[in-house]
């Protein structure tokens, strides 16, 4: 299995590429990345960080790759530097998916119900578009917001579904508890613990082991649990052991045990 990995690289602060090219490794697939971007850290609470946009060399990296014949099983997509490299992607699926290949789409675009720096309505409204391309999206209840312009999950879920197949709610707070929204023939409801505040890089890892299971084969419903769980205790581990949220999850010694239970039910 061959997977491509679309996203920054954030130096430190654990996120984007150096989450999802350890993650897909670990669940037993090839994982090639093309990067958008070269920065010093991420963009959420760190100043001063240094950002390189990397649209021409994505264009470049791509018309290599056209004569080497590649194609991938998964595409997953993240954190997009502008506008024009959020078409640039359509064009990335269209060239190098394979015909049943899956695209998952993570509309990065903010958290705590505000944009992440740079990013706009315009922006979002193309997220939208790229949105519409994809067979499952990992939005979390910021991004949901922001694509739909409501906080009632059903409703969004509704109308993420006009958009695609498979929308998924990574954590939506409600008064009935914490739970991911998603729709599978219909809404379903995976309830899952509640984690005070939000984590840096915990979407990263979300839409990294979610890709890692759909790409070997597991059924949604059995993805998403599996990656909750992983996500879960990781951010439990990083409760206790990371003092400043800005550096990201201690997933790395939670790994194993989310790899076991994939191996059991992966093919
Ligand atoms: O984790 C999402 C993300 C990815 N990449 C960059 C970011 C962020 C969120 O702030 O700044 C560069």
């Amino acid at each position: 299995m061959r997977v491509l990995a679309i996203n920054d690289i954030s130096c430190v602060g654990k996120c984007s590429l150096t989450v999802a090219l350890p993650v897909l490794s670990a669940c037993g697939v090839t994982c090639d990345i093309l990067p958008t971007a070269l920065l010093s850290t991420h963009t959420g609470g760190f100043t001063g960080y240094t950002f390189l946009g990397l649209d021409d060399e994505m264009q470049k990296i791509c018309d290599h790759w056209e004569t080497l014949g590649l194609r991938y099983d998964l595409i997953y997509s993240g954190y997009l530097g502008s506008r024009a490299q959020i078409d640039f992607v359509k064009d990335v699926k269209r060239r190098f998916l394979k015909e049943n290949g899956i695209f998952v789409v993570d509309p990065v675009l903010g958290d705590n119900f505000t944009f992440y720096k740079g990013f706009d309505e315009a922006f979002a409204e193309q997220m939208r578009s790229l949105c519409a391309e994809a067979d499952y999206i990992v939005p979390n209840e910021t991004e949901s917001y922001l694509l739909t312009g409501t906080r009632d999950f059903s409703e969004a879920l509704e109308k993420l579904s006009a958009l695609c197949p498979h929308p998924v709610i990574t954590g939506a707070d409600t008064k009935d508890g914490y739970f991911i929204y998603y729709a599978d023939g219909g809404e379903q409801k995976l309830p899952i613990p509640r984690c005070d505040g939000s984590y840096h890089g915990a979407g990263d890892v979300f839409a990294s082991a979610f890709s890692g299971c759909l790409v070997r084969g597991l059924p949604l419903g059995q993805a998403l649990s599996l990656t909750a769980d992983f996500c879960y205790r990781s951010i439990v581990r990083t409760q206790k052991e990371v003092p400043d949220r800005r550096y990201g999850l201690n997933y790395e010694r939670e790994i194993l045990p989310f790899l076991e239970q994939l191996e059991k039910y992966a093919r």
